[in-house]
């Protein structure tokens, strides 16, 4: 039967990656499939959105190039945050190149992303070897992989046969390949009808919002019920629809991270009651 009757925790056995294995602990142990995407600029705004929101989420996305005033010291506050609230790092990087690039990328420059995010992605537009160029820094230090599958975009063009190539390419690379970004389940995607799937990967789904159905470059929007029941996706990614306008709001920050936390959670227990 389908990975997505399975409980969080259940499914922490279908893993053999740490990282996939840390995320299912911690949405488990922590009763959230929660994930909040913080991009502003200052990095002042990103530790305080984080300290608001770290109780009520199971990983935090980042995208480290936007902050004006980087340091690497605020990596390590990133650090110090994730282990005083308990949850997984993942840096939305969306490497795309030859396996050569995407292995110095990942390690090196000035944000050494291998060295502090647990997950981290990739466009699968260059085939296996972008696989193979960052599970070779990756893999050795217990990091996970997601494969972009699909995207919340108007207009994407990852779909169709593209889309399957991804699964196809994350099937033969498991070890590594922990998941997708996509905006539905994978499971079952490029297969035969009548083959069985015994691949469980995560699916973590950005364009999510209770409250607005889109915005003016594109985006778009569906909420936790339709992306966790309807959808079969694990963890919902919001940005903009929980920190808002205004970062130093944080009781108003806090309030709608436990109202998408909440939506989250419900959709998840219908679906596994289902
Ligand atoms: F791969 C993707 C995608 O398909 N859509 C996205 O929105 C990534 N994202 C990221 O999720 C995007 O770069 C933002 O960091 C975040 C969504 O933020 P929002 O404020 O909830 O729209």
């Amino acid at each position: 039967s389908s990975f997505l009757r399975q409980t969080y925790g259940q499914r922490i056995q279908n893993h053999t990656n740490p990282a996939a294995k840390l995320l299912l602990e911690t949405m488990e142990r922590k009763k959230t499939n929660l994930a909040v995407s913080v991009d502003v600029v200052k990095s002042k705004d990103f530790l305080a959105i984080i300290d608001a929101v770290g109780p009520f989420v199971c990983l935090v996305k980042t995208h480290i190039d936007i902050l004006e005033d980087f340091d690497y010291s605020t990596i390590q506050r990133l650090q110090d945050l994730s282990v005083k609230h308990d949850f997984v790092i993942f840096e939305d990087r969306k490497f795309a190149d030859i396996g050569n690039t995407v292995a110095l990328q990942y390690s090196s420059g000035v944000h050494k992303i291998a060295n502090w995010s647990h997950i981290t992605n990739a466009h699968p537009v260059p085939g296996p070897s972008i696989i193979s160029g960052l599970s070779s820094v990756g893999l050795p230090l217990g990091r996970g992989l997601l494969l972009l599958a699909e995207m919340s975009t108007r207009g994407a063009l990852a779909t169709g046969s593209y889309t399957e190539d991804a699964v196809r390419m994350a099937r033969a690379n498991r070890d590594f390949v922990i998941g997708f970004i996509a905006q539905r389940t994978m499971e079952g995607v490029g297969l035969q009808s009548h083959s069985v799937d015994n691949d469980d990967f995560l699916t973590l789904t950005p364009g999510v919002g209770l409250d607005s159905k889109g915005d003016a470059m594109g985006q778009q929007y569906r909420t936790p019920r339709q992306v966790i029941l309807e959808s079969g996706c694990d963890v919902i990614i919001v940005g903009r629809g929980i920190y808002g306008k205004d970062p130093s709001l944080v009781d108003e920050i806090k309030l709608q991270a436990q109202r998408y936390r909440e939506a989250g959670w419900q959709a998840y227990q219908e679906r596994i009651s289902a």
